[in-house]
């Protein structure tokens, strides 16, 4: 059997960071694709807002407003830094990365894709990077050319290099699978759909917060994510984008803070980031998030990344071992830690309420990948995913909570 080293950092000390762990026994929460726990300093960060400087930014005059505004924007730099941005104001804050993804849909979409243009997308996305795909085709006349998946779960790459042609302006693309957990190789990718000329959406929901993302190196042209997938709150997203594109788009939301001048008929509009900000932000999100940024960053993203590997590979190991299980997507080495499988004679939301009555959370349906479902030939599947603070006796609860499950539908089966 696999032998677990955690030696990269404290599991420990990390853990204690997360009050939801204290119970007896700790939770194994096991759907961290889906959304994670938030570690204390990043509630204290935004504690620390609501409780000593709460207000509006970029328009008070007084202290706790610039405080606010200076919080704000510093979150907005660590973003930067995290995915090596050559400016902040490239880093433009959203709800989530839905919202990023169809601010890109509206505001690009809609002045640079035309009738006959083709987006190219995979059938492993994410809804996200889907329907608003399918919207702006419906609008514009643009058609939508899928990237297929091997038996092994991997992107056809010879069909991918076929879809690619003069005609492509648009290439969406998650970067890892969150059913499957495969690891796209997305510079392959970006460099192919360069060499047409056509841009590069990368869905990074399932990426920036668990390993090293650097936009620079990779030349996508947007990025986008989510700050409750990597330790932070809800309701905050970030969409990245090359400066000279972000430049020309259009707004997406019209409203106050994205103008520069306003008149009864027409508005000039606000320098980046201003302009795609309309409204009062999230703010104590943004600074939560950069809280969360800090917390990972300092975790060592590095670190993070042997861990879940070390468990994804231990996982796999456990869960091949119980009879009349199905396992999909690639081997561990060539994904993150999401482990998606079905039980023989098991619906799967019942595998997930009996494993929810032995402390284990997992989630069980479509998982906003219905194409992938049907590609899979199942109507869902259960899954597994991994983070920082996941503990190889989570992996134990799991696989025992499976054997449970097993044996009381068989016996339900004899009666
Ligand atoms: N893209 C990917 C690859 C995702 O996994 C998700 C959320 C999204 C986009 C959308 O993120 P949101 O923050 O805008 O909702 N994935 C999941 C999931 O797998 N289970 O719940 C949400």
């Amino acid at each position: 059997m696999h032998k677990l080293e955690f030696r990269p950092f404290d599991i420990e000390a990390i853990r204690k960071d997360f009050p939801i762990f204290t119970t007896d026994p700790p939770l194994a929460f096991l759907d961290n694709a889906a959304s994670t726990q938030t570690p204390r300093p990043v509630v204290e960060a935004m504690d620390a807002y609501y409780d000593t400087y709460r207000s509006n930014i970029h328009r008070g005059i007084y202290r706790i407003s610039e405080e606010a505004t200076e919080q704000y924007e510093r979150a907005r730099e660590k973003v930067a830094q995290l995915i090596n941005a050559p400016r902040s104001r490239q880093v433009i804050f959203t709800r989530n990365t839905t919202e990023s993804i169809n601010l890109v849909a509206y505001s690009w979409g809609s002045t640079n894709i035309g009738e006959g243009d083709e987006i190219v997308l995979t059938t492993m996305e994410h809804h996200s990077n889907l329907v608003p795909w399918q919207l702006l085709a419906q609008r514009t006349g643009a058609t939508l050319r899928f990237v297929e998946i091997t038996d092994e779960g991997l992107l056809d790459f010879t069909q991918l290099r076929d879809l690619l042609t003069e005609k492509t302006k648009l290439v969406a693309i998650g970067h890892v699978s969150n059913v499957l957990g495969t690891i796209n190789p997305i510079q392959s990718i970006i460099d192919m759909a360069h060499a047409v000329d056509a841009k590069v959406i990368v869905d990074a929901a399932q990426s920036v917060p668990h390993f090293q993302v650097d936009v620079q190196q990779l030349d996508c042209d947007f990025l986008a994510f989510s700050g409750h997938k990597m330790c932070g709150p809800t309701g905050i997203g970030v969409l990245y984008g090359k400066s000279e594109l972000l430049e020309e788009m259009p707004p997406f939301l019209g409203g106050g803070s994205m103008i520069r001048s306003v008149e009864r008929d027409v508005s000039s509009y606000a320098e980046l980031p201003a302009k795609f900000e309309a409204g009062t932000p999230s703010i104590a999100e943004a600074i939560g998030l950069g809280h969360a940024i800090d917390y990972i960053t300092q975790a060592n993203l590095a670190a993070i990344h042997v861990h879940e590997q070390e468990l994804l590979k231990y996982a796999h190991q456990r869960l091949e071992q119980i009879e009349g299980i199905t396992l999909y997507g690639p081997a561990p080495h060539q994904k993150m830690g999401v482990i998606s499988f079905n039980m023989e004679g098991i619906h799967p939301h019942d595998v997930a309420g009996i494993l929810d009555t032995h402390g284990v959370a997992v989630r069980a349906g479509h998982h906003c990948a219905q194409p992938l479902m049907k590609r899979l030939d199942v109507i869902a599947t259960v899954r597994a995913s991994l983070y920082l603070y996941n503990t190889i006796e989570d992996v134990d609860r799991l696989y025992e909570g499976l054997c449970r499950a097993q044996k009381l539908m068989t016996r339900r089966k004899i009666t």
